[in-house]
C-alpha cells in the first residue's frame, strides 16, 4: 500500500508512535510518505521506501498567524496525487483531521477518493480539543474521517463523553519495539551517574503542567532519604525551571540531573531501576511502556489509560493523582527489596511484550485493508 502519515515531528508520544508505525510499515514493504513540517525526530537514516514531504508555510507580512493548516492540506493534495497514495493516516486530531478533511474534498473534485484514518492520541481530545475554540472543528473532522482509532479504552470513553461522535471509535493500543529496548546496561555510564551504587530513577516527558513534574521531584526527595538514589529527568518544557527551583529548595540538586531531550532513551532506561510518571492525565503513557520494555518497573498515578498498561503490584505501583505520600511509600518499598524489584522488572518486560510492535502493526494493516482493496505491499 502507499500510505501517507501526517503527524507532529517532535518528541511527543503521538509523533513517536506515528514515526515508529511508518518505519514498521515500510519494513513490511509498504511505501510510506510522512507529511509534516520537520523531519520526525525518530526518523533518521535512509530507508528505500520512506519519503518525507516538508510542509512549508510561506512568510507574508500579513500573516500574524501563518496558515499551517491550509498549507498542510495543499501538501496532502499534492503528495496524494503525485504519489498515487491509497490512504491518509493522520495522528492527533488538531489540525491534522480537519486538514485531511479539506484535502479529501479537494481530491474528490479531482476524481480521487482518498480514505482518511484519524488516530486520537490524548490531549487532542482531553485538554485542547474539547476547548470551545476547537470543539466544533474537532467534532466535525473526527466524524468525517473514514475510520477513527484511539490509543486506549480510556481515550475512547473520554472522546464519546466530550464530543458528539456518530461513528465507531476502534481501540488500537500503542506499541513498543521490545527488541530496541532490550539493551545491556553500560556499567561505565551507571558508575558515573550513581558512583556509590545508588538506585537510578528516571522520568521522561515534555514537562507540561499535565505531567505534574513537581510531584516527581517531591516523591524522589522522600525516596532518596530512605533509599539513596539518583533521578534522571529527560525532556524539556515549560515546567522545567520550576522543577529545577524545587530541587534547589529541597537541597537535592546533587542527586537530580536534567538531561534535556534525548534520542537514546533505551540507554538511559537500561541503567534505570524505576520509571516515574505522575501525570494528571495520560491517554496511554507511551514513555511508561518503553520503560517496561527495558525491564524498568513503573511508579505512576492511576490517571486515564495508565492502568491499561501498569499493573499495580506486578509491573510497578500506582496511586491516586497527587498522592505524594503514597507514591513515596510505594517507591521506597519497591526499591528497598531486590526481590520485589526483580519480580516487577520481569513482569514489566512480560507486560511490554503484549504491546510489541509485531502484534499491533498488523491491526493497523487490517484496518487499512478495509478501505484499500489491493494486495499487500502494492
Ligand atoms: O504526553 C504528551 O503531552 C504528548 C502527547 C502527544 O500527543 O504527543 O502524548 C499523548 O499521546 C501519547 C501517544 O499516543 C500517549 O502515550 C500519551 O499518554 C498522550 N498524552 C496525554 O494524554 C497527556
Amino acid at each position: 500500500m502507499k500510505i501517507g502519515i501526517v503527524c507532529y515531528p517532535t518528541f511527543g508520544g503521538s509523533g513517536v508512535l506515528a514515526t515508529e508505525l511508518g518505519k514498521a510499515l515500510a519494513e513490511k514493504g509498504h511505501m510510506v510518505h510522512f507529511i509534516t513540517y520537520q523531519q520526525p525526530v525518530r526518523l533518521s537514516g535512509f530507508f528505500t521506501n520512506i519519503f518525507y514531504h516538508e510542509v512549508r508555510v510561506p512568510h507574508y507580512p500579513l500573516f500574524d498567524y501563518p496558515p499551517y493548516e491550509t498549507t498542510l492540506a495543499s501538501t496532502m493534495v499534492d503528495v496524494v496525487l503525485n504519489n498515487d497514495l491509497d490512504l491518509l493516516h493522520v495522528h492527533y486530531a488538531i489540525p491534522h483531521a480537519s486538514a485531511a478533511y479539506m484535502a479529501k474534498q479537494i481530491l474528490k473534485k479531482k476524481g480521487k477518493d482518498i480514505p482518511v484514518i484519524t488516530t486520537l492520541h490524548g490531549t487532542d481530545i482531553t485538554l485542547v480539543g474539547k476547548d470551545k475554540t476547537f470543539e466544533p472543528v474537532v467534532t466535525f473532522s473526527i466524524n468525517e474521517s473514514d475510520a477513527i482509532t484511539a490509543v486506549s479504552n480510556n481515550l475512547r470513553k473520554e472522546t464519546y463523553h466530550s464530543f458528539h461522535i456518530e461513528k465507531e471509535i476502534e481501540v488500537i493500543h500503542n506499541f513498543v519495539d521490545v527488541q530496541r529496548f532490550d539493551k545491556k546496561p553500560l556499567d561505565a555510564f551507571r558508575k558515573v551517574l550513581a558512583p556509590n551504587g545508588e538506585r537510578i530513577i528516571a522520568h521522561a516527558s515534555n514537562f507540561r503542567k499535565v505531567k505534574r513534574v513537581n510531584d516527581i521531584i517531591r516523591i524522589f526527595a522522600n525516596i532518596t532519604k530512605a533509599v539513596p538514589s539518583k533521578l534522571l529527568m529527560v525532556g524539556d518544557g515549560p515546567d522545567r525551571p520550576g522543577a529545577e527551583e524545587l530541587c534547589r529548595e529541597l537541597g537535592i540538586c546533587d542527586d537530580v540531573r536534567f538531561l534535556g531531550k534525548q534520542q537514546e532513551m533505551e540507554e538511559i532506561l537500561a541503567i534505570s531501576d524505576l520509571f516515574m510518571l505522575t501525570s494528571e492525565y495520560e491517554s496511554f503513557g507511551l514513555s511508561a511502556l518503553e520503560a517496561m520494555a527495558a525491564g524498568v518497573p513503573v511508579l505512576s498515578s492511576n490517571a486515564g489509560g495508565i492502568p491499561e498498561i501498569n499493573i499495580h503490584g506486578e509491573t510497578g505501583y500506582m496511586a491516586n493523582i497527587g498522592d505524594i505520600n503514597e507514591l513515596s511509600r510505594l517507591g521506597i518499598e519497591l526499591l528497598k527489596s531486590d526481590e520485589q524489584l526483580n519480580y516487577c522488572k520481569q513482569k514489566a518486560k512480560e507486560q511490554a511484550a503484549k504491546f510489541d510492535i509485531h502484534h499491533i502493526v498488523p491491526l493497523y494493516e487490517e484496518l487499512y485493508e478495509r478501505f484499500v482493496h489491493v494486495s499487500a505491499a502494492s
